[in-house]
């Protein structure tokens, strides 16, 4: 391809609104362009990588024995009603009415399409199991779409869903995917980490991982142990329980103190000089309409994700001051579990181990001490509601849990009879019996990729992209396309190249060397190939944008190279 007539618009600057790196190189370097918020186009630099990722997904996929199919975006309200998760979603589903008035949504996943699919197509379990992917664009409406691809309103998913008649075989492909995956991003060069994560709101029979890209830019945070294979979504996370063994009970009476507006952890810490550890903290919260207190000790955070799943409830958030002070009979702050009444406890199995700890009175103005957990108040409902924090020993082994920050780029869910069931998907056993379909889900999100890719592979001059989806292998720069020495062994090399297969950009513009250098650096084509002075000797200048140092070659030799590069992400399969 000739850069003088490709279309690669870079620019100097990011705009103003660009904040996340990859966001800004990806502008910069003329790979996308914003057509609306949260909607870009790829350009043809950006399309040729997105369609290598996409290659990698779909080599991976067909390798399982997975199908692809393409499924339509417009889908019919019914789907969802039927489904029952029409009135789940809100705003992000986008709904639209078709020129005779029938209500359609633009796809956001796609299990109702499928399941409705093989409800009308399967019928013997013979047929099963059966995983059927497709690489479609989704549609979601974002309140706030913002960093470029990582979270956009219509982007580029590969989902797959699978269809087995019995739990044993769901394992089974739910495993096969999850090895998918690890093969995908390996091949993508990301640095992931597959985690152990929570189902969320589109449920099914438990087991689900998340796989995520390590960046500083990324909306979740991951619990990995330093010592085991272990990590977890914080959603999920767990640690060791506290030493359950002998505690001492303090002795005596708790007694109320005067705490005048100490409300927070801080303030009653510096006041008293004691640590947060030695607080019991306890919060309200409203879940589906019901008050519950969830109680912490004070160096704890509250894990709603948890407590929702521990109440099965549906909605959950603190509670107002009002509803705090009608519960507790003090505001905020002076919130505490002895003498709770009418209201569920959720006591965190930290506090159960603690001796005696200073709480609440459920009075304004006052603090109790010495409040002995189980003793002054009952430990009714224990269990783990709180977020594990660095440092936390491993659930799995002696080691300790650390915390990064992390891009979701896949996720795999075991969603057992719940779509199958709604939607009346089915096959006759063995024995003639009627058996729900057991269904897997699997996401890829494949324009996130690049993006995740951006965030952990770039210097201060722009992208460095691997060779397994680089959007060229090699970037062919001729110092000055008015020397004719020069030019003729640039076109003999970009004619060599691409006869044997290798993608080649070559930058044929009357540009000074800074300019084109400037640019090379930017988009970050892995290997450059510079045609200067020394072309007369047939010696070109050879190297890595991944690394310093520069080989002056002959022209053979830097095919050598460039094959042996080329050959190498190959084989990293
Ligand atoms: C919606 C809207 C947004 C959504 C969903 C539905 C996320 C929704 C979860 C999934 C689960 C899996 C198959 C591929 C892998 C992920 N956001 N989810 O169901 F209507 Cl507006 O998409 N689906």
């Amino acid at each position: 391809m000739r850069q003088s007539t490709f279309l690669a618009p870079t620019l100097r600057e990011a705009p103003a609104e660009a904040e996340a790196i990859s966001h800004k190189l990806m502008l910069r370097a003329g790979f996308i362009r914003q057509l609306a918020a949260g909607v870009y186009t790829y350009l043809p630099m950006g399309w040729r990588v997105l369609r290598k990722v996409e290659t990698i997904v779909r080599e991976e996929m067909d390798r399982t024995g997975a199908q692809e199919l393409l499924m339509p975006a417009m889908q019919p309200a019914e789907l969802w009603q039927e489904s029952g998760r029409y009135q789940v979603y809100g705003p992000e589903l986008i709904r639209f009415h078709d020129r005779h008035e029938r209500e359609f949504a633009l796809g956001p996943t796609h299990e109702e399409v499928i399941t409705t699919l093989m409800r009308n197509e399967v019928r013997s379990y013979r047929k099963l199991p059966m995983n059927l992917y497709q690489i479609q664009t989704k549609f979601r409406d974002e309140r706030r779409p913002r960093f470029g691809l990582l979270r956009g309103r219509e982007f580029l998913m590969k989902d797959a869903y699978s269809f087995d008649s019995d739990w044993e075989g769901l394992d089974k492909t739910y495993w096969s995917m999850y090895d998918a995956y690890s093969r995908i991003f390996t091949r993508t060069g990301l640095n992931f980490r597959p985690v152990e994560a929570d189902a969320g709101a589109i449920g099914g029979e438990g087991g689900t991982h998340e796989f995520m890209a390590l960046a500083d830019i990324g909306e979740d945070t991951i619990a990995v142990c330093t010592s085991c294979d272990y990590a977890a979504n914080l959603e999920k996370a767990e640690a060791a329980p506290g030493k359950t063994e002998y505690r001492e009970v303090a002795a005596g009476e708790h007694e109320k103190f005067h705490t005048p507006n100490l409300r927070t952890i801080d303030q009653l810490t510096e006041s008293f000089g004691v640590k947060p550890q030695d607080l019991i903290k306890t919060l309200i919260y409203v879940a589906d309409g019901q008050p519950v207190a969830v109680v912490l000790r004070g160096d704890h955070e509250a894990n709603e994700v948890k407590v929702k799943n521990y109440l099965d409830a549906t909605d959950l958030e603190l509670a107002d001051p009002e509803t705090t002070a009608k519960v507790t009979g003090a505001p905020i702050g002076f919130a505490g579990p002895v003498g709770l009444s009418g209201i569920q406890v959720l006591v965190d199995r930290e506090v159960g181990v603690m001796s005696s700890g200073i709480a609440g009175a459920n009075e304004k103005d006052y603090h109790l001490r010495n409040v002995k957990p189980g003793v002054d108040f009952p430990i009714e409902f224990s269990g783990d509601f709180r977020n594990v924090i660095e440092g936390d020993h491993c659930p799995r082994c002696e080691g300790t849990l650390k915390f990064y920050r992390g891009i979701e780029v896949g996720h795999v869910f075991k969603l057992g009879t719940k779509y199958s069931e709604k939607l009346g998907a089915a096959v006759l056993d063995a024995n003639g019996q009627e058996q729900a379909m057991i269904m897997g889900c699997y996401g890829i999100g494949v324009s996130r990729v690049l993006s995740a890719i951006v965030e952990q592979s770039h210097d201060e001059n722009g992208i460095i992209w691997p060779v397994s989806i680089a959007p060229f292998h090699v970037h062919l720069i001729p110092v000055s396309v008015k020397d004719e020495t020069q030019m003729k062994l640039t076109e003999d090399l970009y004619d060599r190249l691409r006869g044997i297969g290798v993608e080649v950009l070559l930058d044929d513009r009357d540009e000074r060397p800074g300019v084109k250098f400037k640019d090379a650096d930017l988009i970050g084509i892995p290997i450059r190939v510079t045609i200067g002075k020394q072309a007369g000797e047939g010696r070109v200048e050879f190297k890595l944008r991944s690394e310093q140092e520069m080989f002056d070659l002959t022209g053979e030799e830097a095919i050598e190279r460039i094959l042996q590069l080329i050959q190498e992400q190959r084989v990293s399969k």
